[in-house]
């Protein structure tokens, strides 16, 4: 009988009865509980990992056991070491990337959201866009390792990275990043949008918000997030272009973290794109992605272009970027990514009070399962962003799935929970505000904390 408490063990023992004799076996126990469940995951009863960092760093945490002759007494109590056979290997420690305090904070902001909004599950990831640290990583629902009694598989499900979801309008910010690396666009340059309507075929493209006017200019595509607008430049610039830049920034590429069940997600070549794919592969489907992958993939753009690889493991050595996009678009779609959470119009739930930042915020009618096509009425709502503005350092995307109350858009769902993620973040880092009124700046007055929506009514 194993995995009895040692109090159940003595018990048993004291009854003394012939042939029954106890050994000590120790059980990995989680102190982080549900928090980290995903990440680490755990291990069976022979200690094997199972799922997590237990299962993808099994050998690395158990190192190899030893064999020593021994010679025991009738009760397996140890009488004499006869000798070593082979050396042990302990297992070595491993430190992985996460700060348990962020951690801690990213679940809690999520399992808060997903009550409020009556959603089925969600998935938030922070990153460290100049070292590719995952900083926290988390799902809900979640479930305690410790006591893995009534576990149901969807507790289990590490979801940042074996959910694959079409990005949606998140994929803006890299399609018209690929635009202006094109030297063909500028951010004040315009494109008719009138009427909010664009047929292609059988498709209809539409613009879900009425724009501010018929026609914008790429940053005010990206502010109204506008399907038809992007698909315009899209057609201009060519689907290759696009697809070449999602390649590099790793959406539907293998991530090399080799973690236990990742999804790759799905990039389709550029060739397979008619007309009507490259149109709506620009905002966003067509084309699935994990959220680990679509955090990595903002990352470059907060990090001048530069895609440092996605490690769980603490890194003290500077990792080998590399330049996926020029510095000087990168720096360019920071500025438009600003504005789209900044302008009057913007995702102001996404501010931050006394630091700038930028993103891109999604909703995507979620692919009805079985039937072809897009469900009515289930969403994902999304929002990708980074900050502080002027030098960036974390990124951060929140996804939650199918809200099922008040609103489901994506910059009314998961711009506040991104918000105060990216907020309690540079706090805890202690990351130099960027955004503060010129008065406190002068003197030393404590930072009043701005109303949470930049002051607006
Ligand atoms: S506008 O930009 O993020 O806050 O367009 O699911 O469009 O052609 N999101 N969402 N479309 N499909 N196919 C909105 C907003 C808000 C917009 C976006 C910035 C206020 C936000 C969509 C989304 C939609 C969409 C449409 C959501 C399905 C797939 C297409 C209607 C909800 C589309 C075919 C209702 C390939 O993210």
């Amino acid at each position: 009988m194993r995995g009895l408490t040692p109090e159940q063990g003595q018990a048993v023992l004291d009854l003394k009865v012939p042939g029954v004799y106890g050994i000590e076996e120790f059980r990995r126990f989680y102190p982080a509980g549900e928090v980290t469940a995903h990440m680490v995951g755990f291990t069976d009863i022979d200690d094997h990992g199972r799922e997590g960092v237990e299962l993808a760093y099994d050998e690395w945490l158990a190192g190899v056991p030893g064999k020593r002759q021994v010679i025991k007494d009738r009760r397996g109590r140890l009488i004499k070491d006869v000798q070593v056979t082979k050396n042990a290997k302990a297992g070595k420690p491993l430190a992985l990337s996460i700060d348990l305090r962020l951690q801690y904070l990213a679940n809690r902001e999520l399992r808060n959201a997903i009550i409020e909004n009556g959603a089925k599950a969600g998935s938030l990831v922070i990153m460290d866009v100049k070292t590719g640290e995952i900083l926290a990583m988390v799902n809900q629902p979640t479930y305690n390792p410790n006591n893995r009694r009534n576990l149901q598989p969807a507790m289990m499900r590490n979801r940042a990275m074996i959910d694959v979801f079409e990005p949606g309008s998140t994929m803006k910010a890299i399609s018209m990043s690929a635009a202006i690396e094109t030297g063909r666009w500028k951010p004040s340059d315009t494109v008719e949008v009138y009427p909010g309507s664009l047929q292609i075929g059988k498709y209809t493209i539409k613009d879900v918000s009425k724009t501010e006017g018929p026609v914008l200019d790429l940053t005010g595509i990206l502010i109204n997030s506008s399907n038809v607008g992007m698909s315009k430049v899209a057609f201009d610039i060519g689907g290759e272009t696009i697809f070449r830049l999602a390649q590099k920034v790793g959406l539907g590429q293998d991530t090399g973290l080799g973690f236990p069940g990742e999804r790759v997600g799905n990039l389709p070549n550029y060739r397979e794109w008619r007309k009507a794919e490259t149109a709506t592969l620009s905002y966003g489907y067509g084309i699935s992605v994990t959220a680990i992958q679509l955090v990595h993939a903002f990352s470059a753009l907060a990090n001048n272009g530069r895609l440092a690889p996605l490690t769980l493991i603490k890194t003290d050595k500077a990792p080998q970027t590399t330049q996926v996009l020029p510095e000087a678009v990168a720096k360019t779609m920071q500025g438009m990514l600003q504005q789209v959470i900044e302008a009057p119009r913007g995702v102001f739930r996404a501010q931050v009070p006394a630091y700038h930042v930028g993103g891109k915020s999604g909703t995507a009618r979620k692919t009805s399962v079985g039937t072809k096509g897009y469900a009515e009425n289930s969403y994902r709502s999304l929002f990708a962003g980074f900050g502080p503005m002027n030098d960036p350092r974390y990124a951060i995307v929140v996804v939650i799935d199918e809200p099922t109350k008040a609103g489901y858009f994506g910059g009314l769902v998961s711009a506040p929970v991104f918000s105060r993620v990216m907020s309690g973040t540079l706090r805890l880092m202690n990351v130099t505000p960027d955004n503060l009124p010129p008065v406190q700046q002068a003197n030393a007055t404590p930072v009043v904390p701005l109303k949470a929506n930049g002051g607006r009514g």
